[in-house]
This record gives structure tokens, sequence and C-alpha cells, in this order.
């Protein structure tokens, strides 16, 4: 942004969270809950389950395993409206420059919603989103059909996205996500500027057969423009292809025209997108070209529908019964009175093993702020470290820690109930196991069964007393299950939109802004002069650390 100059245009209400009534009630409610459990909560109310179900877009949401009574439902819903919720909602769904230090909308929602009206600066958004869909489809559609020729006449089988971040995360865990859906294209995809990333993928493909999307939004990131340089050499290198072949095994998707062209792309290979799109919440837009291509693009419209039928809720459900808003309540819930510092997210289905890691990025990229709307350092937590690993795998790696570990950390289960390709009893143990470990994490066990456990298989009591603390569980530790049929593309765009919508709600109340990043660009300024200077050239000014890191490494190269 240096050298530009705009108006900063204030758009979102600016409540500093703790200062409401509700904050002051939830922190006094918080007290109460030292003398509830929620295994007694569920004994003393059977309807419970009932209660505290909801469900959206084809998801099932349970959420009675978590702490909380109506009375706790209630002062969230009005911490949210004592925040400007719904307000706030209305702005980004019209397209407000929401992203205010960016002066930018922030209109993900429009590539997926076909009734909306969003502007842009007076522009309605759908037309120019339409014209690049039918762009996504047009080609996806030649090169399945094999109507798309390399440069020596043979089809295309290989494609390679080089992206990073969200140009990559997005249709690196969808491919994975929905791996019964692919076709014969077989999709990679390159994000590291460690050449090995790169080496390792290309290895054994066939230049002939093998195209390559370049994926930045503003084409100028290190880490992929390094990656596109080299697969255009390693393309010349390794066939005899002319220069002026590259043209039908590179496309690119980005903003940035000038720059795609400089690469030597031909523009009408360009499929585009806007400034409203934030990288992290791109998978939408052509960036999800690579989907398009190896899963046909009825799927990736299809993944675009379930995502506008969460939307749909998100925007029209009244707050008491809207799921992202319940989610996002509860972990401001925990984070801010329960202090949690992380969630974890597992989901029981091996398709899903990417999804904390793409939503490690959505959260802690979009919420990971520490000053407010009002330019102030926040008096309280804001967002929390997303982690996980798919269940059962997490069972025999972390799930100690949940179980009987001194931090607190609310869980969501994700499940569904059939798998692409059922194999003997192993959904069924498999779900089995999911919902044991919400069971077991919400009853827990205490020391008296523990004990009695023990008697029952003949220890001596002596050793009932040494061993009953360590095999107790407190429990009372919270949990989400979200259930759905089977993981089809709508349904995995539809959870997606609903994790994307809890963020922002976060956002929202934690009076932060979420859709802007510039935690990264420290780390990306200091590369530049230590890129030359492991280059050999002059060095700079550092810290004692930093200096003889250096020297090391540049010892180490200069030996080799
Ligand atoms: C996401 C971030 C970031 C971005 C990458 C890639 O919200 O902005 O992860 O997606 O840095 O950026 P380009 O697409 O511009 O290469």
């Amino acid at each position: 942004m240096q050298g530009i100059n705009f108006i900063f245009i204030r758009m979102l209400p600016k409540v500093d969270p703790t200062k409401t009534q509700s904050w002051q009630k939830l922190s006094q409610h918080y007290q109460t809950w030292e003398n509830l459990h929620l295994r007694r909560l569920f004994e003393e109310d059977p309807q419970r389950f009932e209660r505290f179900k909801s469900a959206a877009a084809g998801w099932q949401v349970d959420l009675s395993k978590n702490l909380m009574t109506t009375e706790t439902q209630e002062l969230l819903l009005a911490l949210a409206r004592e925040c400007q919720l719904p307000e706030a909602m209305e702005a980004q769904r019209k397209g407000d420059p929401i992203n205010e230090t960016e002066q930018r909308a922030v209109l993900h929602t429009a590539l997926r919603d076909r009734s909306n009206k969003a502007r842009v600066e007076g522009q309605e958004v759908r037309p120019a989103v339409k014209e690049v869909l039918e762009q996504m489809h047009d080609f996806s559609d030649l090169l399945i059909s094999g109507n798309w020729k390399g440069y020596s006449g043979k089809t295309i089988k290989n494609v390679v996205n080089i992206g990073i971040g969200g140009s990559d995360l997005g249709p690196a865990m969808v491919y994975e996500a929905l791996k019964p859906y692919r076709n014969h294209l077989h999709c990679y995809f390159v994000s590291n500027v460690d050449g090995q990333h790169l080496q390792d993928t290309l290895q054994g493909l066939p230049p002939e057969q093998t195209l390559f999307i370049i994926a930045s939004k503003t084409f100028t990131t290190q880490e992929t423009m390094t990656n596109a340089h080299s697969a255009r050499a390693w393309f010349l290198r390794h066939s005899d292809a002319k220069e002026t072949d590259v043209a039908k095994h590179f496309v690119a998707v980005s903003t940035n025209e000038e720059k795609v062209k400089e690469f030597g792309i031909n523009p009408s290979n360009m499929f585009g997108f806007w400034d409203w799109v934030g990288g992290r919440y791109s998978v939408w837009s052509a960036i999800g070209l690579s989907l398009c291509c190896g899963l046909g693009f009825k799927n990736f419209e299809k993944l675009l529908r379930g995502a506008e039928a969460m939307d749909h809720h998100f925007y029209e459900a009244e707050l008491e019964e809207n799921v992202p808003v319940q989610l996002a309540l509860l972990g401001i819930w925990y984070v801010n009175f329960w202090g949690a510092r992380s969630e974890a997210m597992v989901p029981y289905n091996q398709h899903l093993h990417r999804l904390a890691a793409y939503f490690q990025q959505g959260n802690m990229e979009s919420n990971g702020k520490r000053i407010n709307r009002a330019g102030t350092p926040v008096s309280y937590a804001t967002g929390p470290v997303v982690w996980g690993e798919p269940g059962t795998n997490g069972q025999h790696a972390f799930f100690q820690l949940l179980h009987q570990g001194t931090p607190f950390i609310p869980v969501d289960f994700i499940g569904t109930a059939f798998s692409a390709q059922e194999t003997g009893d192993h959904q069924a143990k498999l779900l089995a196991n999911l919902l044991a470990q919400s069971e077991a994490l919400m009853r827990g066990k205490t020391p008296e069964e523990a004990a009695a456990e023990l008697q029952e298989e003949g220890y001596s009591p002596a050793l009932v007393d040494h061993l009953a603390p360590h095999k107790a569980f407190p429990g009372n530790r919270p949990s989400t299950t979200l259930l759905t049929d089977k993981l089809s593309p709508e349904r995995l765009g539809s959870l997606l939109a609903l994790y994307e919508h809890k963020i922002f709600v976060q956002g929202i109340i934690w009076n932060i802004y979420s859709f802007d990043q510039w935690g990264v660009e420290l780390g990306k300024q200091l590369a530049k002069p230590l890129l030359s200077e492991l280059q050999g050239k002059a060095l700079h000014d550092h810290d004692s650390s930093t200096a003889g890191l250096l020297q090391m490494l540049r010892q180490w190269r200069a030996d080799s």
C-alpha cells in the first residue's frame, strides 16, 4: 500500500466487547459454573440433546456437550447484539469496504451466492463472477475432454498448481477431501520455495503432458514466482518445446494482468479475480481452477452450491438458530471466560486430513490480531491456535492431553455417516470412536469409579489407592459434534462456509479486523536483504544471533 492514499472510511461498529453489559453478566455467569458438571446437566435434563441440537445446510450440529445452559446461550446472543453483529453481517453482505485497513469489500460470499446483489464502487459483482466461471468451465472441459493439446499434440494428463497460502491450501485440501470425485487428470500442488517440493513433484512427469496453473493473486509472491520460473525452465529443459510453446502449458490465476503478461502467459489464458476476495477465502474463485480440472466443473459448482446454502442459513436464520453464530459465540465463551488458548478440529474422515491445516490459516491469519478497530491494543484474548488431525489417529497421539492434560481445549468432532467406499465394519468402528471420545470428554471418570474398576479387576487396596488418581478423568470437557450423511461436494462446501462465517462473527465481537494480514509482512521485508547476504553479497547490521547463523550458513555453502 506504499504511496497509496485513501480516505479511511469507517464501516464496522467499534464496540469494545468488555465494555458491554453482556460481558459483565457473562463474567458473573461464569462463576456459577464452578458447581456445574456436564455429566450432571445431562442427568438432570433428558432433553438436553434436543434442546441444543441445530442444523444447517445438510449438517446436524450437536451443541449439547458444550459448557452452556440456556442462560449462557442467551447471554452470548445478547453480546452479539450489543456488538452489532447483525449490522456488520449486513455491511459485509452488501459489499461495504469492511476490510478497512485495505479499504476493500469482503465478498467471497458473492462468488457462490447467485442471488447476491452486492456492489463494489457502484458495480454489481455477479456478472464478472459469472464470466470467469464460464471461462473456468470451458477451459476445464477442454482439458478433461482431451481437446486442449500440449505442444506435441498429446493430451494433458497432469495439472500442477503452483501457489502458496490462500492460493494453495484451499484447492489442495478440497482435492484431498473429494478424492472419490476425481477424474483421469492428476492434480499436484507445489507451494514451498524449498526446491525439493517442485523437484519431488515433477519427478517422472512428462513435460509434454503437463500443464501448470500459476495461482497468485498478486503475481509477485516470492515463493510462487520462483517455483513458476523454475517450472518453466524445467519444461523447456526436459522437452524439445520452444519458448512459444509455453503458452500451451502455462496458465495463470491472478488479479495482476500486467505481471502475468510479463511472465509470458497469454492474457487469454488468465483467469481473473478481484481484490474483494481475500487470499484465504479464494478457493471459491478462479483459485479453484485446479479443482475444476481434477474434479470436473460440475463438482466445483456443487461445492459452491453447498456454500451458498450455508450462506443463506447464515444471513437468514435468527441468531438463536444460526449455526455459525452459535459456534462463534461458544468459541468466545471458551477463549475469553474459560481461558482456552487453542481449539482442536478432529474430522473422523480421512479425506478431511487437510481441513485443520486449512482452517489454521483461515482462523489464525484472520483473527490473530491484537489491535482493535479503534487502533489500540485489545485487553482480552482474541483468536486461539487452531489445530487437529483426523480421528482415530489423533486418539493414539494427542488425545491424552485433551482428556487428562492441564490445558482447556474445546474440540469439534466432524463425522460422516457413510464412507465414500464402505470397507467391512471400518465405518462403524470409526463412528463408534467418534462418539466414545466426545462422551468420554464430557463424562470423565471419577476417582471413585476408577477405584471401583481397579478393585473389580483384583488390585490390592494399596495399588487401588496409588493408581486411581491416574486413572480418573475430570470430564466436563466441551465438544461439538457435526454430522452429515457423506462427504459430497455440497456438504464440503457448506462445512467450509460454516467455519468461514464463524471466523467473521468472532472478528466482529473481538472488535478486530479479520480480513487483513499485516503480520506476514515483516518477515518478508527482512528476507530480502538476507537473501542477498546468503548469496555472498555485503553484510548488513543484524543482531548477534541472526548474524551468527548467517555466517554459519554462508560458510557451509561456500565450502561445498
Ligand atoms: C491469505 C494471504 C496469503 C496469500 C499468499 C499468496 O489470505 O493473503 O496466504 O494467499 O501469500 O499470495 P498470492 O496469491 O498473492 O501469491
